[in-house]
This record gives structure tokens, sequence and C-alpha cells, in this order.
């Protein structure tokens, strides 16, 4: 077999200590990293006191007048995770203001943030918007919401160019928050916590499994004591009292364990929730989120097992196993196909002539919700990166000027691809995306699109 050793065998070290050093930890550190504490998570105050006061003045304000509230949950694993925390904090302590005033909206595509609800928002006029997981960036929408006298708490771990003017924002990135690696669920988490210490109530720790979940599905880095710290003790099966969480572990314990691990939530807890949010239906999508939320999971619904009885009933979290496994099965067999149809491509059109794997398609030939997974393997086998583009034919206005102003319109039809792309570090493309970026001929806001001219960069250049 060939491998390649990351560095030197240090004679001296015991194999934990050469793996560790390995991966960037001091031998010193080697003690307080296998063995972090409760001390090692940091205070919710280091978030800034201005702003977690604006924003649970803003949160209780909403609640004590009985006004409406609005949830935005993002579209992968540490967004439901976070928003799921967020619902599930809010009902132990006002169950009632849940129920009546609390909405919660699921994207309906891979959307981040308040582009598709806009709209809607402004017209519901809610008093209250809070955004786990997303949203920094969304200045216009922020504007306009706040216009009509809407406030929004964002509680996110995305980077953004500044800190919006017109919402109250919690970002460990935009902050002196020191952990960097800390997503979405667990900035959610530690803002709870806040108002837990204004309540001297204790509600933040009973829900330590969504926190474990949702960092390890955002791939935080376990180098960071905080983030080790709250995937170990969230995983901790006398921690597990999420509905969701507890359901999948006891279905899939062959594969889990008696405790689940980092690892074994990669990948065989994430994966799940991502199809869903990838492949789902939007009732899917619901049931499966509800799953999360302790007053939502225990309800009876209509059974829809294979050979119900008129009438049956059953748990909503356990049709939301049965909706994981099928809707897993149903992305794998979408995959598989896929994998065979680009496979032929990348035979007739002799594509590994060239560095880049460069997959051009028509408009059809490739579901959107597997590109990137497909881009991944591909990547994988074929050892180089790999771009599956689809073309995009719009129709634009071409307009001829004479002396400043427009004497004639002609439609033209504009021709670019959009898809997804995946750089490969094994021959040092990592930052594929920058590489592309820096020909100026990318454009990544809506989704990401290519036009005619790069094509040829991409394939041969690198
Ligand atoms: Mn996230």
């Amino acid at each position: 077999m060939k491998y390649k050793l990351i560095k030197p065998v240090n004679e001296k070290y015991t194999a934990l200590e050469q793996v560790l050093t390995n991966r960037g930890i001091k031998l010193e550190d080697i003690p307080h990293y296998c063995n972090t504490t409760d001390e090692d998570i940091n205070s919710p105050l280091l978030f800034g006191e201005e702003v977690l006061k604006n924003a649970a003045a803003a949160l209780v304000k909403c609640i004590g007048s009985s006004l409406n509230a609005a949830v935005i949950v993002d579209a992968d694993c540490d967004g439901f995770t976070s928003s799921a925390l967020l619902i599930n904090y809010l009902y132990d302590i006002w169950p009632t203001w849940v129920i009546n005033h609390l909405t919660w909206y699921l994207h309906n595509g891979k959307q981040h943030g308040l582009s598709d609800y806009c709209d809607l928002l402004e017209k519901a006029h809610y008093d209250l918007i809070v955004i786990p997981d997303a949203g920094s960036n969304d200045y216009i929408y922020h504007e306009r919401l706040s216009a009509i006298g809407t406030k929004i708490i964002i509680l996110d771990h995305h980077e953004a160019d500044e800190i919006s003017p017109y919402a109250i924002v919690i970002n460990n990135q935009l902050s002196d928050y020191p952990n960097k690696q800390l997503s979405g669920v667990g900035v959610t988490w530690q803002f709870c916590r806040y108002i837990d210490s204004l309540l001297g109530k204790n509600y933040a720790e009973q829900y330590l499994d969504l926190v474990a979940l949702g960092l390890t599905a955002d791939m935080q880095s376990l180098l960071s004591l905080e983030t080790k710290h709250l995937i170990n003790k969230g995983f901790d099966p006398e921690n597990i009292h999420n509905p969701f969480i507890y359901h999948i572990w006891q279905k899939n314990q062959f594969k889990l364990g008696d405790h689940i691990t980092s690892w074994g939530a990669a990948f065989y807890i994430a994966p799940f929730v991502n199809a869903i949010v990838r492949s789902g239906t939007q009732e899917e999508k619901e049931i499966v989120f509800k799953s999360m939320l302790n007053k939502e999971a225990f309800q009876m619904v209509l059974s829809t097992k294979r050979g119900h009885l008129l009438g049956e009933q059953e748990q909503l979290v356990e049709q939301a196993m049965r909706i994981c496994t099928n809707v897993k099965n149903r992305q794998t067999r979408i995959q598989d196909e896929t994998m065979q149809f680009l496979e032929s491509k990348i035979e007739t059109e002799h594509l590994l002539d060239n560095k880049v794997l460069l997959l051009l398609v028509e408009p059809g030939q490739v579901d959107r919700n597997v590109a990137g997974l497909v881009a991944n393997k591909f990547m994988a086998k074929y050892q180089r990166p790999c771009c599956i583009l689809t073309k995009v034919e719009e129709p634009v206005e071409v307009k001829t000027y004479k002396d400043n102003y427009p004497v004639l319109a002609t439609m033209i039809t504009q021709i670019s691809y959009q898809g997804s792309a995946r750089g490969c570090d094994k021959v040092g493309v990592t930052e594929f995306k920058d590489i592309c970026a820096g020909t100026g001929l990318t454009m990544y806001t809506a989704g990401q699109r290519w036009p005619l001219n790069i094509l040829p960069f991409i394939s041969g250049v690198i």
C-alpha cells in the first residue's frame, strides 16, 4: 500500500501523542485536550453584552406584548438543529406564546436567509423575525423589514462584510467571541444560555444533543476545545433528549453503538437530515423538522405505513424515521443514475484528457440536488477538480445607444452555466472557487454561474 506520513515518527511519543501532534495539538496541551471540561465553554457575554441585551429585549418585548414572531429555518442540518433548539427552548419558558404566536418557515430549496421569504414576511408584518444559522449579509432585506417596524435577530456563524445596521446580529465571526468553530446551533445555544442567566434558569442544558449534532454536521473543527467538549457532552447518552436524535439513534444502534460519536453522527445521522433538505418534498421536510420539536414529535398522525389500516395512527417521530430512510434511498437511487449517465459522458467525450473534469449538461439531465454530491464522488475517484454545470439560457435585452439615448432594443439569448464544483486537495487545488473567481469570469451571487468564456480556462489551464 502506498502511503505518506504527515510527519516523521517521533520515537519518544506514544501513538496518541504522535496522532494528536500530527493534527496540530501541542504536546503540552494533550492532557487538557483529552480531558476537556465545562470550563472550556465560553461565556455567552463574549458575543458582546450590548447586542445580547438588545436581542433579549426585542424577544421579551415581543412575547410580553403577545405579538407575532417567525423563525426562518436554514436549509441544512445545522439550520434544522439551531431552529429546533430555539423553538424548544422558548416553549419551555413561554409555551402559550409559542403555540399562539410563533411560526416557522422552511425554505423550498437550498436558499439561505431572507431572499425567498421577504415579500411574505413584509405582508405578514411580524413584530420579530429570528434567523438562526444564516442571514448575516441579507442587508437589503433587513432594511426592508426594519422599515415596517419588524425587529430581526440573527444567530449566525457565517462571515459577512459588515454588521448589518438594521438587525441585531449575534455572530462569532463578527465579534470577539474566541471560538470561530462554533456553528449556528452553538451560537443559538449561547443566546439561550444568556436568556437563562437573565431568568436564573437552566433550560439550555437540555439541548446539548442538538448542539452536538449541528456542530458535527457543519464539520466544525475538533481542534477547538469548546467545540470538542460540546460534541462529547452532547452525545453523552444521558444528554440525548431530542426525539429525532433519540429515535434515529435507536433505529441505527447497530451502526451508532451505545454511545454516539461525532464520526457516527457525521455518517449515520447528519446525512439523513441533509438528504431530506436536498431531496425531500416540502411535506417530508416539515415532518422531519417537527420531529425535532418536543411539542410536535409525539403527536399522533394518520399512519402512512405500507399496508396501514384506514384511520390507523402513529407517532409523528416514527413517521419521520421512515421518511428519512425513504428519502435517503431515493437520493441514493438518483445519485447512482446520475453517476452512470455522467460516467458514459466522461468516456465518450474523453473528458479525462483534461486536468479538470468538466461536465456540461443540458437542462433536466442532472438533478441539481445531487450535483454537489456527485461532483464530490468524481473528484475523489478521478483525483482532480470536478464541475457539473447545467446550461442556462436567458433572454437579455441589448440596447443600442445614440447620443446616450437608447435607439434600438433587441432580445438575444445569453448562455451561461450553473451548478456545482469541487476542488481537489490531492492535486493542490484547494481553493478552486478562488482560482475561478480570480479570473473575474465567474459569478457566485445567484448560485454559481459560469459564462462560456471561462470554460477553456477551467478544463485546461489549472
Ligand atoms: Mn451552519
